[in-house]
């Protein structure tokens, strides 16, 4: 207790904090003084700056034996024993002539002249046993001062903070803030803060959607001087590689990021005539392919064309074999015509403008049937058609007018006109005289198959054959019969009589009249005229003359 009557503090300055030099009114070896110093206050002072000298100078009381101070030697080096530091030349403060190290070389601890007469305020190396009054000091520097994130730094009386990289103010109490970052288009930021928000030490990742990518690698950290070390770095889209328009094709993109990048998407087309084969839209993916081939256009295709039989077919391909634009022209053989399109061109659907036409034999009119014609044809290709041959023959009693063969020529016409079979004729019959003739005459008149009949008038008896057909020969059946008159007997004239007939068809026949008279003296008896009548009798008796006185009337 009595030895604390002796404390003498000195708060030097009106702030609270700072450090303060304590030093008491007895005099002890220099460990002992140490120890004091440690149990009561901080340490043993040590001598920092020119400043500090002149202060503890001009503020401590004159004492015979002076002060220790906080330095000696350790292993021969003068060291500051509460930092154990090595002093530096800059540092030293020595009187003149020291260090000298008398005593018998045992001079390892510093004593500070406080108010001599020379050499003031300097320092002298002494014995550590002397005794002399330990100048304390009691550090104001605590663990949580300068919050932490700075050097605290004794000064007479304060403490100051040297704030470390990325804090400010009194107490180092504050961070250095970097601006806030704002997360970009198209990019993803991961921070970390470890101090505050977007502050000194705050490191963001960025990272770019799906789809774009990063130019830099370098980080973006919060300095100590409120900068980002980079600027935000930019995303650019990933890009796919350039597609090159399909021969025949058409293509169509948007690039909403860019060309051929991220999320580009080509439609593809073909021109006319032409079909695409593969995908028509292709989007740039987010790894830098596309998402299909490239799609190709191919000539349209129609079906294969086979030659039509008897036919001949040239195409023309310019693009492919029966593809888009080929024309294909047919023709047909000799005697063959064309049926359908001569020409046809495959278009842009895939489809024949026409249907394939075929070859089929050039047809000569049909031979129409007719009475009585033997028709027998050979038709190598089809009936009445290009090289067919037709025969003609005609039954008995036809004869063929012409050639009795023709054949359908390549032009469709036959060789000749078709023929007829004509009845053969027999001569024209006349009507005999007091004849009647009736005829039929089936294949024209009087010719083959004619039938004649013949009959007589009143009279008249029919001499011959009283039918006649027409031959095949062209011969009558029979002579042209004949019509007789018939006869009546010649009369028998009675003696003294005369007769005198008139014959208009013949002696004593049909229609013959003979008169009758008697000479003189002699009378008829009967008929004076008589008529051969057509059943060859006479009209009455035959008269006779006879004697007689009366003449007969008549
Ligand atoms: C001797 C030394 C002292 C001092 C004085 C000048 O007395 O023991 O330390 O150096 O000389
Ligand atoms: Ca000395």
């Amino acid at each position: 207790m009595g030895i604390l009557l002796f404390f003498t503090e000195l708060m030097l300055l009106e702030r609270i904090h700072g450090w303060t030099y304590h030093h008491v009114e007895e005099n002890m070896p220099w460990n002992n003084a140490r120890s004091f110093c440690q149990k009561k206050y901080t340490d043993m002072v040590a001598i920092q700056n020119a400043e500090e000298i002149e202060y503890l100078n001009e503020h401590l009381p004159h004492a015979q034996h002076y002060y220790w101070i906080g330095i000696r030697k350790v292993d021969g080096i003068w060291t500051w024993v509460g930092t154990n530091k090595p002093l530096n030349k800059e540092a030293e403060n020595w009187a003149a002539g020291e260090p000298n190290n008398s005593d018998d070389g045992k001079e390892d601890c510093v004593e500070m002249y406080i108010k001599r007469d020379i050499d003031t305020g300097m320092w002298n190396d002494i014995n550590c046993d002397k005794k002399k009054r330990p100048l304390c000091y009691e550090a104001s520097c605590i663990p949580t001062s300068c919050s932490g994130h700075g050097e605290c730094v004794e000064t007479i009386g304060y403490y100051m903070c040297a704030c470390n990289d990325g804090y400010y103010g009194p107490e180092c109490e504050n961070v250095v803030r970097c601006r806030s970052l704002e997360i970009p288009r198209q990019r993803i930021m991961n921070c970390s803060h470890p101090i505050g928000n977007f502050s000194y030490n705050s490191t963001c990742d960025i990272s770019c959607d799906e789809g774009f990518e990063l130019r830099t690698t370098d980080k973006l950290e919060c300095g100590a001087t409120g900068e980002w070390s980079v600027p935000i770095p930019n995303c650019e889209a990933i890009k796919c590689e350039r597609l090159e328009v399909p021969n025949q094709g058409i293509m169509a993109c948007s690039h909403p990021h860019g060309f051929s990048s991220y999320n580009s998407t080509c439609d593809f087309s073909c021109v006319e005539g032409f079909e695409l084969h593969g995908t028509d839209r292709l989007e740039c993916g987010a790894s830098g392919e596309w998402s299909a081939p490239i799609p190709n256009c191919e000539a349209v295709k129609c079906g294969s064309l086979e030659i039509p039989g008897q036919g001949f077919m040239a195409c023309s391909n310019p693009i492919g074999d029966f593809s888009y634009n080929s024309t294909c022209d047919f023709s047909c053989a000799e005697g063959f015509e064309l049926r359908g399109s001569d020409r046809l061109e495959c278009g842009a659907s895939g489809e024949w403008s026409a249907p394939i036409p075929n070859c089929e034999a050039i047809l000569c009119g049909k031979l129409e049937k007719q009475d009585q014609i033997i028709v027998t044809c050979s038709n190598p290709i089809a009936p009445f058609s290009y090289n067919s041959i037709c025969d003609f023959s005609c039954p008995g009693g036809f004869a063929l007018s012409g050639s009795n063969r023709i054949k359908c020529e390549a032009t469709g016409q036959w060789t000749a006109s078709m023929l007829t079979c004509k009845a053969i004729p027999c001569n024209i019959l006349e009507v005999p005289e007091q004849a009647n003739m009736k005829c039929s005459h089936p294949a024209g008149d009087f010719t083959y198959s004619s039938t004649c009949y013949f009959s007589c008038a009143e009279g008249f008896i029919l001499k011959g054959s009283k039918k006649l057909e027409c031959g095949a020969t062209g011969q009558w059946s029979a002579h042209t019969p004949t019509c007789e008159a018939v006869k009546c007997d010649v009369p028998k004239i009675s003696r003294n009589g005369n007769m005198n007939c008139s014959h208009p068809m013949g002696n004593f026949s049909y229609n013959s009249t003979c008169n009758f008279d008697c000479v003189e003296g002699f009378s008829l008896n009967g008929s004076v005229s008589l008529q051969c009548e057509g059943s060859g009798t006479w009209s009455g008796p035959i008269p006779t003359c006879e004697d007689s006185a009366p003449r007969p009337v008549r």
